[in-house]
């Protein structure tokens, strides 16, 4: 698109808009490979190897997800995955196919990009930002993780849940991140127990958080995650009750975190077995976590990339070896 020195100005710009709104995009099937898990509660994760001479802009995620079949779905960007085959067991708290190699997602450098739980909508990613993958970015893989809930829909032919990435080569001048944050620790038996983290941001760029996801098995009650200024100031970021589906939802409050704002997540988690339950990676242990999707300006998202605490009972929010948090919203961050 050029513009003529006789065009006005302003016309130029509302053309340059508005072909910026008619952003050219492709679909790129992300699927599982008519995977075939004998069993429910089975993991699988299907690797896509990305070119690296080439960098690309996710800037949406369409979900083909095959109701019943799939309970939820992730995508992981790798540095490098789990496995090279076409097709392994990735499961934390899962069914092992025999005859598949057992990997996580991710070898090494893993965040996750994209969520989808039970009747989640696609994920749009606002204008001019996309998740920069490939040549120049350190995401040099994608993996799909699907935890199968169900295998009564599966077809004769095998299973494609999946995700179609909504991807462009042309540069976005925004790029999207996510800040994981999470905790340690132990719940006591018979108890009520608050797993907290907090990390003060260092980038110097403004960061704009707009979509949230939380996660915890059993015992989880209530996330919050929270924007802390002067580290009394609270603003909330997203708050969810983590039994719904573990999908990004989008953050209504228009806001911004800054170099020297503080970031904390809380869950609240009730613990009604009579044994103590710890931090761990199967269905018997717990997981307390807050995913912060977000833009800045430029090429690189922010670094680092997570953010955990020791958790209880000897790291908290407001402790001295803690957060040295302040005006804490007990009642706000532990109650829907
Ligand atoms: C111990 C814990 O909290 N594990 C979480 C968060 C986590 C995610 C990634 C930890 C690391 C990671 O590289 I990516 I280290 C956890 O496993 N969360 C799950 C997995 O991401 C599936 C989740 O569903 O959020
Ligand atoms: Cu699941
Ligand atoms: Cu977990």
């Amino acid at each position: 698109m050029h513009c003529t020195p006789w065009l006005v100005a302003f016309g130029c710009i509302l053309a340059i808009q508005a072909k910026k709104e008619s952003l050219v995009t492709e679909e790129f099937p992300l699927l599982m490979p008519n995977a075939k898990p004998d069993l429910p509660e089975t993991y699988f994760c299907t690797p896509i190897r990305l070119d690296t001479d080439l960098t690309y802009y996710i800037v949406g995620f369409r979900p083909n997800a095959t109701k019943m079949t799939a309970h939820h779905m992730l995508v992981y960007g790798c540095e490098e995955p789990g496995s090279k085959d076409p097709l392994w067991n990735c499961g934390e708290m899962a069914v092992k196919q025999p005859g598949l190699k057992t990997h996580k997602p991710c070898g090494s450098g893993d965040q996750i990009v994209y969520a989808w739980g039970m009747d989640a909508p696609s994920l749009e990613l606002p204008a001019g930002v996309g998740f920069r993958v490939g040549a120049d970015s350190s995401i040099k893989y994608l993996v799909l993780q699907v935890h199968y809930a169900s295998i009564d829909e599966i077809p004769e032919k095998g299973d494609d849940s999946g995700v179609f990435l909504q991807y462009t080569e042309e540069q976005q001048p925004k790029s999207a991140g996510v800040l994981l944050l999470g905790t340690g620790g132990f719940a006591p038996a018979h108890s009520t127990t608050y797993f907290e983290t907090s990390c003060e941001i260092e980038d110097t760029r403004e960061i704009h958080p707009f979509a949230f996801r939380t996660h915890t098995h059993g015992l989880g009650k209530v996330v919050s995650g929270w924007r802390v200024r002067d580290k009394n100031n609270w603003k909330l970021i997203g708050k969810k009750d983590p039994m719904l589906p573990q999908m990004f939802y989008p953050i209504e409050t228009e806001m911004t975190v800054r170099k020297g704002d503080t970031i904390a997540a809380r869950c609240t988690m009730v613990n009604n077995r009579d044994r103590t339950v710890y931090i761990g990676t199967t269905n018997e242990d717990e997981m307390c976590n807050f995913y912060m999707m977000y833009w800045v300006e430029g090429k690189q998202p922010v670094t680092p990339n997570t953010c955990f605490t020791r958790g209880p009972p000897t790291w908290s929010w407001g402790g001295w070896f803690g957060g040295g948090l302040s005006n804490i919203p007990d009642l706000e961050a532990s109650t829907l």
